[in-house]
């Protein structure tokens, strides 16, 4: 449902600014080549999106193999969509034995895959047992690659290739002939998925490859965004209290909080100096969904907001502005955040550990865990970052705050859609069509994806009067173990030793309150999110997608990419600290230009375009 408003307010979005693209639109992009590059990519990119999705008008189907065409007349299979689809598992397992799978292992699943309760369940439905190949996490990569590398021994189906990694991990054997191209499957043989690919146009554009096809099927969680946005800033609304502030609403109003807390003195009544207005970090790795580093938070409030995601590190200060890709860490609008956070420097009001590089000394492992608060405000990724229950509950989440040029908060270059290509099929799979509806048959009951996902029944979850599954939790909010036993003992544990997890599961905004509650321990950190402004960000910008690339543009990234990075990085820290000059701001402009950031723009611009038509 939240889903579907959001893409139709960034439709009108679209258009709006298409509109305005000729009336002289201030801000983002009117610099130079970036605002070129909106103008002319408007129509491109942002009508492609809407219209037909890739693969789409494919309506011959792939043909049945020799094995199918026997199986079928046979009676032993069943392809139309019904259930169970192998009608006689046994008969089928001694004719043809069964489907190979390789899935990697969690070090804390103790119980043989195929005992899952799961997997139990979808045998009993489906007759589908498959040989489940289970290798240690630990070297599943190495070990993949390997097999990959020697065309040997191949399994019929990859259930799943690390997390996030099977998108790379497809392209590169693309043109080896060894994984089976599944767009035929999907578009015929499996009507549950393809509804979902094509209610989500974008989500076609993320699994479909450089070459066109599609290979294995995605794996999509959606939590209303949960890491699209930054997790929660907060405040400490017992330091407002007492210095006489409410809670702020424009980037001013902050500012004058900041300096509130710096003149008050001893605020958490300790008797020592140790209280800090801001603490922030402005070093980008590691810092989750762009929940960390104020300075990006802040960009938007100038006039542009800037995007960071360490999850999508490539993608790190790209936005598709008017349709258009755009980096914007070179709009005027980055300056002004540089001469701002020098502002804050030069008072007093930043945390000096906010330079740190190294993870121990980060505020969030350190002043967070403290028993006393003594950060003023702050951005945390969970709320337990604050690990003290008193002085966590000291903090509240910071409303959007408006600046001069436009509001604070981004939205990150990352996708819901975490794996493009899971359960993927390998080219000499003698079973593609049981694979396909075993598929769809699995992303097409909401309840059973959400358990394949999360965990079965009666492990993670019991249904409540009104049918909707719920995880128990003890009165602190923690998870209750339903099953005895150190196997079981957490939520992860009970987890892993009931479903698979990762492969082809498909969770959607709309089945939360109608299938399952939210994730029971996501829902403080989505709440702070809300009161950041995510929906209304969400709605306000539009992200990268995160759409397949060739090898080679993958390779030139990594070339080009981290040089752009670190030299954004190095700037913010000698603007933040020595101030921003226009001979320092043109020399970062020609650092930029130097290092390949108009052939970044044309890689993700190539990219996304070739994905979307
Ligand atoms: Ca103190």
């Amino acid at each position: 449902m939240m889903k579907r408003r959001n893409a139709l307010s960034k439709a009108a979005a679209l258009a709006l600014a298409a509109v305005l693209a000729t009336v002289a639109l201030a801000g983002c992009g009117a610099s130079g080549q970036a605002g070129d590059k909106a103008a002319a990519g408007a129509g491109a990119a942002g009508g492609a999106q809407a219209a037909d999705p890739a693969g789409s008008g494919d309506t011959r189907g792939l043909p049945l193999t020799k094995e199918e065409q026997e199986a079928l007349d046979a009676g032993l299979i069943a392809l139309d969509g019904s259930l169970p689809i192998i009608r006689d598992p046994d008969a089928f397992e001694s004719k043809y034995g069964r489907i190979t799978a390789i899935i990697n292992n969690p070090a804390e699943r103790v119980i043989p895959v195929g005992d899952l309760a799961m997997c139990r369940r979808w045998f009993e439905d489906t007759g589908v047992a498959f040989d489940w190949q289970a290798v240690p996490n630990e070297g599943y990569t190495e070990k993949l690659n390997l097999m990959l590398a020697s065309g040997e021994g191949l399994p019929d189906v990859f259930w799943s290739f690390g997390d996030g990694k099977s998108g790379n991990t497809v392209v590169q054997y693309a043109d080896q002939d060894v994984f089976l191209p599944t767009e035929a499957l999907i578009n015929n043989d499996m009507p549950h998925l393809r509804k979902i690919l094509d209610d989500h146009p974008v989500y076609w554009s993320e699994i479909t490859a450089p070459n066109g096809h599609t290979y294995g099927f995605p794996y999509i969680e959606e939590m209303y965004g949960l890491v699209l946005t930054g997790g929660p800033w907060m405040i400490n609304k017992m330091w407002l209290d007492k210095v006489g502030r409410d809670i702020p609403t424009t980037l001013d109003e902050w500012v004058d909080c900041m300096r509130a807390f710096r003149d008050a003195g001893d605020l958490n009544g300790n008797g020592i100096a140790d209280e800090t207005p801001i603490a922030t970090q402005f070093k980008v790795k590691g810092d989750t969904f762009g929940s960390y580093n104020l300075f990006y938070r802040i960009t938007g409030a100038f006039g542009c907001a800037d995007s960071i995601c360490d999850g999508n590190a490539y993608a790190n200060h790209l936005r598709m502005v008017d349709g258009a890709v755009a980096f914007t860490a070179k709009d005027e609008a980055f300056r002004k955040t540089a001469e701002f956070f020098h502002m804050l420097y030069g008072e007093g009001l930043l945390w000096d550990g906010s330079f740190e590089a190294d993870d121990s000394a980060l505020y969030r492992n350190s002043l967070l865990r403290q028993p006393i608060a003594l950060a003023g405000s702050f951005g945390t990724w969970s709320d337990q970052d604050i690990q003290d229950v008193a002085v966590h509950d000291e903090y509240v989440a910071l409303p959007r705050l408006q600046g001069p040029g436009g509001m604070t908060g981004f939205e990150n270059n990352y996708s819901e859609l975490q794996d493009s290509s899971d359960t993927c099929i390998s080219a000499t799979c003698r079973f593609p069509h049981v694979v396909a509806r075993f598929v769809d048959y699995l992303v097409g009951d909401p309840a059973l994806s959400i358990q394949s996902n999360w965990g079965a029944e009666g492990y993670v979850y019991e249904k409540d009067e009104t049918g909707v599954l719920r995880t128990p939790v003890d009165p602190d909010g923690h998870f209750k173990p339903m099953k005895e036993g150190a196997d079981f003992e957490n939520f992860g544990k009970s987890r892993a030793n009931s479903t698979t997890a990762r492969g082809s599961m498909i969770v959607l905004d709309g089945y939360y309150e109608v299938y399952a509650g939210y994730a029971f321990d996501a829902v403080q950190l989505l709440e702070g999110q809300k009161t950041n402004g995510k929906e209304a960000i969400m709605a306000e910008y539009d992200s990268i997608p995160k759409v397949l690339m060739t090898t080679d543009e993958i390779a030139r990234l990594a070339q080009i990419q981290p040089t752009i990075s670190d030299i954004v990085e190095r700037y913010i820290n000698t603007w933040i600290t020595g101030g921003v000059t226009d001979d320092n701001w043109n020399a970062y402009l020609s650092a930029l230009e130097g290092a390949g950031v108009n052939e970044l723009v044309g890689i993700y611009q190539t990219a996304i375009d070739r994905s979307s038509r």
